[in-house]
């Protein structure tokens, strides 16, 4: 644990990282020994768990407000993590933090639950900070760095960061909910807020729903095409950068809950507690932070109807609720804590007794052995918020409950619900269902709650935390995020190829030379790339080739080529290899299997709409590119199974919204090795971005380079954006071919 360096001048030359999580506050906090001695305490949460080991083993730092204003502290190390702390003053927490991001965005995107407060001094504010994150982000990230920036205090943060720093791969995730438009767009900054966001190469939600909501505000209020989780965001530059809005559901540290619940001095004090409280039949538990969203006055007024109408007594039913302190200098939060406790105490004063109390109120913050204690004691946990982003709460008494036991209550409107759906779900709006939840729940059969509570265990256990941020990293890292340009590794690698006395440069065409269309006769290269692929012919010992799964003719009309560029198509099955007169061999019994095929096929495609039929000399494609995402997949299970029955010997091939069937069974592949050995190349280069293109890269050997077009696992060695980046490479291959060229001439002139 490092002491608190507090100093004036910012350090010269810093060093840089190549992990770097953004928060508004650090996962560190000061503590202030009676000695006045100043130290860090690593305040433990969820995201300091799943990211630490990280954060540890790739050079990671985290950027954030160290929780104390008006004091500048220089980056220190704290437990194998760098921490670089960004200053508030007083008035920045008034306006940026309670104000803009706990009165405006916290109510708005809550549903409006409290009315959101609009002020342009705070949303002033908000853009400064907001640009101090990004810099001080910025200055920490090293060359080509993944940066993550969390939750709605930040939002502007991953624009700044992108116009500062083009290298950067940006994530960006939301822990609140995103609300639908006709909430949103009261935000007067609506699209100041969408363009911050749209920074990101990835922006994670909670909920499917919430994703769904963003995307719809950027279709309103920028008109950007979306598709799926795609967003395609105009560039500077005229082109396009794919952002992906995706819900990754988060998640707790489950194993290290359950640990602490195992440990007996935490299982004496959770029967300590059930006997403090009067041994009653049955304990329910609500643990909130003091918040309007928790819905914590609505499970107080069905508590008090159940104890009033007589379904529940005191005697056998208490109703343990931790409130802890929270946003305490927030207009609404003052309110709310008074409204809560007028309505604990009018409860208690109506129903405690003198040996029970109805409800046992902690206005407190607890140590989480404590909260463990309390969720092993709590018979019914419950989780009434009126809007919450997950509630990790739900999660923590699930994981603690390693008996199996405990039932537990959980509003539709938090996240979880989207999960644990063997919770019993609750509309927390309307008091008689929930009344008749508590009863539910109070008298569940021990044989339904352990059924119950077993499901969700295996739920939360399978989806911990450290699944939630590696799968957010991969996505970003992997998938929504190919950092722009070539990178040097490949440049030097295209250099090593272009030594070699004759290469092939093999080019897949849909997805790697042209970009996908919604209709194949319509894809056309990018610029440039003819003149590529002239200036490669023009050279000696190097040949093209282009290698698709289409028909050839089909290749020919789209692409076309120059005579010199050799062609194979249908997956290697048609081939043109320096001959004028397309060459193909099937025999009668596959042309027969042929007609069988189609006729099914066009059954198929004629009863679903947005499906059609590409015919191919050895087979057939059913595409389904413009059908919804559930008629596309029941026609592909249909062709799937009834084909499957019919022709068990086809070849089956799943491409991007496409199924391919083909009589005769043939690769990329096969293809590249069929132009490997018409073309008696040392060396191979071949790109593609499909997964038929992964059996080409299958088969490349050592010193061949292999190029994935885009996002997704592939075997190719290296990796570039889209195909508006493949013109820049196959120039790269010829520039250093040429400078091979000459180098050689000058050493057999010299
Ligand atoms: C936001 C979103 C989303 C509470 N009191 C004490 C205490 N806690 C701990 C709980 C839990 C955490 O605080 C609260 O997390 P929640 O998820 O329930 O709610 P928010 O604070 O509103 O969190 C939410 C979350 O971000 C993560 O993305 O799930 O929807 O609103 O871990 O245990 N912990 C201790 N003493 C307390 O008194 N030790």
């Amino acid at each position: 644990m490092s002491p608190a360096a507090e100093t004036t001048a910012s350090a010269d030359a810093s060093p840089t990282y190549s992990l770097v999580v953004v928060s508004n506050r650090l996962p560190v906090e000061i503590e202030v020994a009676d000695d006045g001695t100043e130290s860090w305490r690593t305040s433990p949460g969820g995201l300091v768990t799943a990211l630490e080991p990280m954060m540890r083993s790739s050079d990671g730092a985290w950027v954030g407000w160290p929780g104390i204003a008006d004091r500048t502290f220089e980056p220190f190390e704290n437990d194998g993590i760098s921490i670089v702390p960004v200053r508030l003053s007083e008035s920045e927490l008034e306006e940026y933090y309670e104000g803009f991001s706990n009165d405006t965005i916290w109510p708005l995107y809550h549903d409006v639950i409290a009315p959101p407060r609009f002020h342009r001094e705070w949303w002033e504010a908000y853009v400064r900070v907001n640009r101090r994150f990004a810099d001080a982000a910025a200055s920490a990230a090293a060359p080509g760095a993944t940066v993550w920036v969390h939750d709605y205090q930040l939002q502007l943060v991953p624009r700044m960061l992108r116009d500062a720093r083009p290298d950067l791969v940006i994530g960006f995730f939301n822990h609140i909910p995103f609300p639908p438009y006709g909430i949103y767009a009261q935000l007067p900054w609506r699209k100041q807020i969408l363009d911050g966001l749209l920074g990101a190469d990835l922006i994670g939600f909670q909920r499917l729903a919430d994703a769904g909501n963003f995307s719809r505000a950027v279709r309103r209020l920028y008109g950007y095409p979306t598709r799926g989780v795609a967003i395609d965001v105009p560039a500077a530059d005229g082109k396009h950068r794919r952002v992906i809005a995706k819900h990754f559901p988060i998640s707790i540290d489950a194993a290290s809950y359950e640990e602490l619940a195992r440990r007996p001095e935490i299982q004496e004090r959770a029967r300590q507690i059930r006997e403090d409280l009067g041994n009653p039949k049955t304990i329910m538990l609500g643990v909130d932070r003091l918040d309007y969203t928790k819905g914590i006055a609505h499970r107080i007024k069905a508590f008090g109807e159940l104890l009033a109408d007589g379904s529940l007594s005191v005697e056998d039913v208490t109703l343990v609720q931790v409130a802890s302190p929270s946003r305490e200098r927030v207009g609404p939060y003052i309110a709310l804590r008074d409204e809560i406790e007028l309505a604990v105490g009018r409860l208690n004063g109506d129903f405690s007794t003198i040996s029970h109390t109805a409800i046992s109120y902690h206005h407190h913050g607890y140590p989480r052995e404590e909260m463990v204690a309390l969720y092993l004691a709590a018979d019914v946990m419950l989780v009434t918020a009126l809007r919450d982003g997950m509630n990790l709460v739900a999660k923590e008494y699930v994981a603690v409950r390693f008996d199996r036991d405990g039932v537990l209550v959980l509003s539709e409107f938090a996240g979880a619900a989207d999960e644990l759906k063997q919770a019993v779900l609750i509309n927390p709006h309307d008091i008689d269902g929930v009344k008749a939840a508590i009863l539910r729940a109070v008298a569940m059969p021990r044989q339904e709650r352990l059924r119950r509570m077993r499901a969700l265990r295996r739920k939360v256990f399978d989806n911990d935390v450290a699944a939630w941020s590696s799968s957010f990293l991969r996505t970003l890292t992997e998938g929504a995020a190919v950092r722009p340009g070539i990178p040097d590794t490949l440049a030097g690698a295209l250099k090593d190829l272009s030594r070699a006395d004759s290469i092939l440069v093999a080019l897949d065409f849909d997805g790697t030379l042209a970009p996908h269309v919604d209709k194949p006769e319509d894809a056309r290269a990018v610029p440039g790339t003819r003149e590529a692929v002239q200036r490669l012919l023009d050279l000696d010992g190097v040949r093209v080739a282009f290698v698709s799964g289409r028909a050839l003719v089909s290749l020919q009309h789209v692409s076309q080529p120059q005579t010199d560029v050799l062609l194979t198509g249908s997956h290697g099955i048609e081939v043109q290899l320096d001959t004028p007169e397309i060459e193909l061999d099937l025999i009668t019994a596959e042309l027969e299997q042929l007609d069988a095929l189609a006729r099914v096929l066009e059954r198929i495609s004629g009863s679903v709409d947005g499906t059609w039929i590409e015919r191919k000399p050895a087979g057939l494609a059913l595409h389904t590119r413009l059908a919804t995402p559930r008629n596309a997949a029941a026609a592909q299970k249909a062709a799937r199974e009834e084909l499957g029955a019919l022709l068990p010997g086809l070849t089956v091939r799943g491409g991007k919204d496409v199924l391919e069937f083909a009589v005769r069974s043939s690769t990329k592949g096969d293809a590249l090795e069929r132009l490997r050995r018409h073309t008696g190349a040392d060396q191979v280069f071949y790109a593609g971005d499909d997964t038929t293109d992964e059996d080409a890269f299958a088969v490349l050997r050592p010193g061949d380079v292999g190029l994935k077009i885009g996002a997704g696992d592939s075997l190719a060695g290296y990796r570039v954006r889209g195909p508006e980046d493949v013109p820049l490479v196959l120039g790269l291959i010829a520039d250093s071919r040429a400078a091979v060229a000459a180098e050689r001439e000058a050493a057999a002139g010299a």
